[in-house]
């Protein structure tokens, strides 16, 4: 298949190591545990794993803070296992990429705790140093980015937690540490790298304006030239901040050692412009296949994008997106629209059986950094307990961080220990065994739509054509190359829609999770998925 790369092909899988597997009975998800379940995602049809850091951290941010790049956390095993790890995926025809989290360290990196002794440290230019907190600006987990450090009496930049100090990039002695430790990585046989927040690498530490920094492609150049250059390997770019144009130039252009990039603009149709995620409205779905129809338009050109719904800061998509009390249709729905278009498909632990969210009654059940901080800071704004919790059961990241539910055992399979935190109670009706028995399951579903992908080009790079784009609960479009057309239906509603589609009626039902027949008055269902194909007979 010419030119038609294995990341392009790929489907990715990305583990949450604290969240999808016990193996010592801590209660804490660990690399053995991953590799006892390769086979698994082997048969659900997963060809890459992007792996969420296993690096040693004091876990203020869950392993997104970094102390040692180049050491594994205890709690997940030894490097040993990794190696193990790396082995066994190899061993299946499948690859691995890991999560590189370059933009800060944790403030207990060896670096950062001589930086913060002594002004005259070798280490202090690692990271970012003022005599005054300005310019003023907010972390993205509540209160200022700067912190004030006793021993040296001035402020150091953190646009995350205070405890994940960002890295000076413009410091050529910072940038070859970090080179030595990709290459280290990449030499131990991974086959690339997410790369976490990765165009804040850019900002000026002076001006520290965001998003598209003015030294974002000359590191970008750099990193690919002393690391990636040459090899066959995979990164995804984290670029919260660019706009899609951008991510498409940036991907189109070899020597930035960009395969793809994730682009959020999509999964903003429950905020309120500009408000933030915190800020929720119902979410708006025929803005977000209107955001994506663009997106198509824009990779039509070259560069390369990735395909997602949700990830370990995303909440479960089909208690967003879909809907809880029509649970399998929805999340086969979702899955139809979103991984059939042009790009690399991305899972999610656990959304692969609809996984749903969780509605924990104290704030004290609640883990991550973000939504601790975010309780504090709106109790302070005056917002009273019921409207925050309202806001993390929509938006709180331990939503899609509740262990895997693999069966109705005791904490659904996960572990015989009392899991980091609570399972959700449905496990017991939603869980990978009872999802592959049945046969009409999300599961089930979602398997044999990878299957159709892999085994059909035009699913992968065709064109792309929006069908009805004015229709406002249905995404129907086309994938076609020279060989194959694909109709591919979703009604992202409740609500039972009818459409013309005689145009398609000699097209052959691939795929559909309910009856459906195309003609001039077609009866979507809702939440209807639905997948047709054609063969272009070539002229003898
Ligand atoms: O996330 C980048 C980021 O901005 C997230 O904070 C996300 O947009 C927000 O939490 C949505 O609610 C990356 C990692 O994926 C995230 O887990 C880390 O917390 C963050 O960077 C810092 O490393
Ligand atoms: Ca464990």
């Amino acid at each position: 298949e010419k030119n038609l790369t294995w990341w392009k092909k790929g489907v990715v899988y990305q583990i949450y190591p604290l969240s999808f597997k016990d193996t010592n009975n801590d209660g804490i998800g660990d690399i053995k545990g991953i590799i006892s379940e390769l086979n698994y995602l082997k048969d659900l049809g997963v060809d890459i794993i992007w792996l969420s850091p296993i690096y040693e951290s004091p876990m203020d941010d869950n392993g997104y803070d970094i102390s040692n790049y180049l050491a594994i956390n205890r709690m997940f095993g030894t490097m040993e296992d990794v190696d193990e790890l790396i082995y066994e995926v190899h061993q299946r025809g499948m690859r691995i990429i890991m999560d590189l989290v370059v933009n800060h360290t944790s403030d207990e990196y060896p670096w950062f705790i001589e930086a913060r002794k002594d002004r005259k440290s070798k280490y202090r230019n690692y990271y970012i140093w003022k005599d005054e907190p300005t310019p003023e600006i907010h972390s993205i987990f509540s209160g200022s980015a700067w912190e004030y450090n006793e021993q040296t009496n001035d402020y150091y930049f953190h646009l995350f937690s205070k405890k994940q100090p960002d890295l000076n990039w413009q410091n050529p002695e910072l940038r070859k540490e970090i080179y030595h430790i990709i290459n280290t990585w990449l030499n131990k046989g991974i086959d690339g790298f997410r790369m976490d927040v990765i165009e804040l690498i850019g900002k000026d530490i002076d001006t520290i304006r965001l998003g598209d920094g003015p030294y974002m492609e000359t590191y970008l150049n750099e990193m690919y030239e002393n690391c990636f250059k040459g090899r066959d390997i995979m990164t995804v770019g984290e670029m919260n901040g660019l706009s899609l144009e951008r991510a498409e130039e940036l991907t189109s252009r070899e020597n930035m050692g960009l395969s793809m990039t994730f682009n959020f603009s999509h999964l903003s149709v429950d905020e309120e412009k500009g408000k933030g995620k915190w800020h929720i409205k119902k979410p708006d779905m025929f803005e977000m296949k209107n955001i994506l129809i663009k997106n198509n338009e824009i990779f039509k050109k070259g560069g390369w994008n990735a395909l997602f719904l949700s990830n370990h800061d995303q909440v479960r998509q089909v208690s967003r997106f879909g809907s809880e009390k029509m649970r399998t249709k929805s999340a086969q729905a979702l899955f139809t629209m979103s991984l059939l278009q042009r790009g690399t498909p991305f899972i999610y632990q656990g959304e692969e059986i609809g996984m749903t969210g969780i509605r924990f009654i104290n704030i004290t059940d609640y883990k991550d950094i973000e939504t601790i901080n975010w309780y504090k800071e709106a109790t302070v704004q005056g917002w009273s307990h019921e409207k925050i919790m309202a806001t993390i059961y929509s938006k709180g990241r331990d939503n899609s961080r509740t262990p895997m539910q693999w069966n109705k055992e005791i904490y659904a399979g996960f572990s015989q220990y009392e899991p980091w935190l609570q399972v959700n109670p449905n496990y017991v009706e939603v869980n990978v065994l009872d999802e592959m028995n049945n046969f009409d399951s999300v599961y089930n579903y979602l398997k044999q739509m990878l299957k159709l992908r892999k085994t059909h080009r035009a699913l992968i790079d065709g064109d792309f054509e929006a069908i009805y784009p004015e229709e406002k609960d249905t995404f129907i479009y086309k994938r076609s190359n020279e060989k194959e057309n694909f109709l591919i239906i979703s009604n992202l509603s409740d609500k039972q829609v009818t459409l013309d589609l005689e145009a398609f009626s000699k097209y052959k039902l691939m795929l559909s999770n309910d009856a459906i027949e195309l003609s001039k008055q077609t009866m979507i269902k809702p939440y209807q998925a639905a997948i047709f194909m054609e063969e272009i007979w070539q002229l003898r």
